[in-house]
């Protein structure tokens, strides 16, 4: 676990207060999950770690950060600046951070989003990102907690439409994978 410790360190001093807290929620959040569903402990923990690795800095620049490094934004992505720092945050938990792992690269780029077919590893960042302990109390989130260890597929079904209704409602533009990923396991038994 010795790279843990000097990945806490670094994203300390990177990321705000509060961004930093967050990401230590959904660390011992994926823990917890990976514990119940005998997923890899470490590679939930790492993922948790780093998953918001990216959030620092204003959009713009995000959006400078991924020119320097010839990262590609699709013009939905620029749209949908929310995004940017999932696409950034693999980038840079692979060079900056040295983690090889693409299981863990892609939980970091999926777990704004959610994807069809998400691995294990995929649903429990994107479900501690949402139920870690620090997130504001919304109507429903309770029983997203419950069933995070109770029924995972419709822990993600729910969050992903929670997530939907919520943009919809604030008039914000969807990203087709947003869409996808609550398309997918609205009916999914896997
Ligand atoms: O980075 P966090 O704040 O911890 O959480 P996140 O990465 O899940 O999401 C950041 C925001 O992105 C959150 O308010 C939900 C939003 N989001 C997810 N899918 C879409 C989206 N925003 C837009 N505009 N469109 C989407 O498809
Ligand atoms: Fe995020
Ligand atoms: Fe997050």
């Amino acid at each position: 676990m010795a790279d843990l410790e000097k990945i806490h360190k670094k994203l300390e001093n990177k990321l705000k207060k509060d961004r930093y807290q967050h990401t230590l929620g959904v660390m011992y959040t994926a823990g917890s999950l990976a514990m119940r569903y005998n997923e890899n402990l470490e590679e939930a923990l790492t993922a948790g770690l780093l998953h918001d690795c990216a959030k620092y800095g204003s959009i713009k620049d995000q959006i400078k950060q991924c020119k320097k490094h010839q990262i590609k934004l699709e013009k939905a992505e620029l749209e949908v600046p929310a995004l940017i720092h999932a696409k950034l945050g693999a980038y840079l938990a692979e060079k900056k951070y040295g983690i090889e792992n693409p299981r863990i690269l892609d939980a970091i780029r999926y777990h704004t989003t959610g994807r069809p077919h998400m691995s294990l590893l995929d649903k429990i960042i994107y479900l501690a990102d949402y139920i870690e302990p620090g997130r504001k109390m919304i109507p429903g989130l309770p029983e997203i907690r419950y069933l995070a260890f109770t029924d995972i597929n419709q822990a993600v079904c729910q969050c992903a439409e929670a997530t939907l209704n919520y943009l919809e409602k604030s008039k914000r533009p969807i990203d087709p994978m947003t869409k996808r990923t609550y398309e997918y396991y609205r009916t999914v038994e896997e």
